[in-house]
């Protein structure tokens, strides 16, 4: 089986009330990208990538088409087996995982339909059919982000991560002070994400005066060596998202102890392919983790729930899905979250058919 063409779509995804808050980023509408690949068999698969703006992430959607580009030619005629495939496109281009992981979805999609598999069944196997999310609020103050938390454990998410940073740390300290009071003894699990904002100096003091409150601190900090610095210091585990690049670093933070466990997004690390090796670098040293995104769309939310329905369930942090907070599905009955908790889709591959009249002509097309 071989790639005959392969054609790319841009497609905008309205935030619900934004702007979305972070630490370093604002964002009102994400721009995405979907790979649509068809094989000389006449099958076709899905792929999708989105970064959450241009600033959370060395990445944007026009450097993601830039690279589908410059790859495009070389890929018509390349197999869709996901590492040749993984392997043919290093060849064809140095780094920018995040567009080559559209690629590699979108060939599991085509993996999966080859062989009536779900992608989950392929990635390894299904530990849990109903995979567990996690609501992420954005950067806000302490009544309104407790309100939140209330609302979403009243739904049914068994973890809540808390967004601060980029301000005066005694109101970071003060919105964890009040989500616990809300949360406190009902089973949640809470993450304090700092999305690199915060000076290790305030990192140092959130978690000296929060040290009652049982909350992992992920990417506190913008360096690798800000979160070694603290690491012996603070009262919290540390968690790696933005800095968790490739494998290499998984293998070299995890190998030294740096971390207790990772945000990862399917796409920085550069697709399915490179996840389930993630996932396992992980089980090996008991280390937790999410399988999220930064943003996207269903094609996306399916892909983040494979590979999050494959975790063992005492290492799985779970799957972080856009879909509350974006408008709208291309998919006819989207990949959502229900008490906190997504349905792994039916496949076969990805399970999802997107409604493609809903994205325009192509914006690249090769084969
Ligand atoms: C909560 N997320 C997975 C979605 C946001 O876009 C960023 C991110 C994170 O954990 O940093
Ligand atoms: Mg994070």
């Amino acid at each position: 089986m071989k790639i005959k063409e392969l054609h790319v779509y841009a497609h905008d995804l309205p935030v619900k009330n934004g702007p979305y808050k972070m630490a370093n980023a604002k964002v009102y509408s994400l721009d995405t990208t979907l790979v649509k690949i068809v094989t000389d068999t006449g099958l076709v698969g899905w792929g999708e990538t989105c970064p959450v703006g241009s600033t959370y992430a060395p990445a944007h959607a026009k450097g993601a088409r830039a690279a589908l580009e410059e790859m495009g030619p070389g890929l018509i005629g390349a197999s869709p087996h996901p590492l040749s495939l993984r392997r043919k496109m290093d060849s064809l281009l140095n780094g920018h995982r995040y567009a080559k992981a559209a690629v590699d979805i979108a060939a599991h999609d085509i993996m999966g339909k080859a062989t009536g598999l779900r992608v989950a069944e392929l990635l390894g196997g299904v530990a849990q059919e109903s995979v567990p999310s996690y609501y992420a609020t954005g950067v806000g103050e302490p009544d309104e982000i407790a309100r939140i938390a209330a609302e979403k454990v009243a739904e049914g998410y068994p973890r809540l991560q808390i967004k601060i940073g980029g301000r005066p740390v005694e109101i970071d300290i003060a919105v964890l002070r009040k989500v616990w009071d809300v949360i406190k003894g009902k089973g949640v699990r809470l993450a304090a994400d700092g999305n690199r904002g915060l000076p290790t100096r305030d990192a140092l003091r959130l978690s000296r005066e929060c040290q009652d409150i049982p909350f992992i601190l992920e990417q506190p900090c913008n360096t690798i060596e800000e979160l070694a610095a603290i690491r012996g210091q603070v009262h919290h585990g540390i968690y790696l998202d933005e800095m968790g690049e490739d494998l290499a670093t998984v293998v070299r933070v995890a190998g030294q102890g740096l971390v207790d466990g990772f945000g990862m997004k399917v796409t920085r690390i550069g697709g399915l392919q490179q996840m389930a090796a993630f996932r396992d670098i992980c089980e090996a040293r008991s280390l937790p983790h999410t399988c999220d995104d930064a943003w996207g769309g269903d094609i996306i939310a399916a892909a983040c729930t494979h590979i999050g329905a494959t975790v063992q369930p005492r290492l799985n942090e779970g799957v972080w899905l856009a879909a509350p907070y974006i408008e709208g599905n291309y998919d006819r009955s989207g990949v959502n979250i229900v008490g906190g908790h997504i349905k792994l889709p039916e496949g076969p591959g990805l399970g999802v058919e997107p409604e493609e009249g809903m994205f325009g002509k192509p914006v690249l097309a090769f084969g």
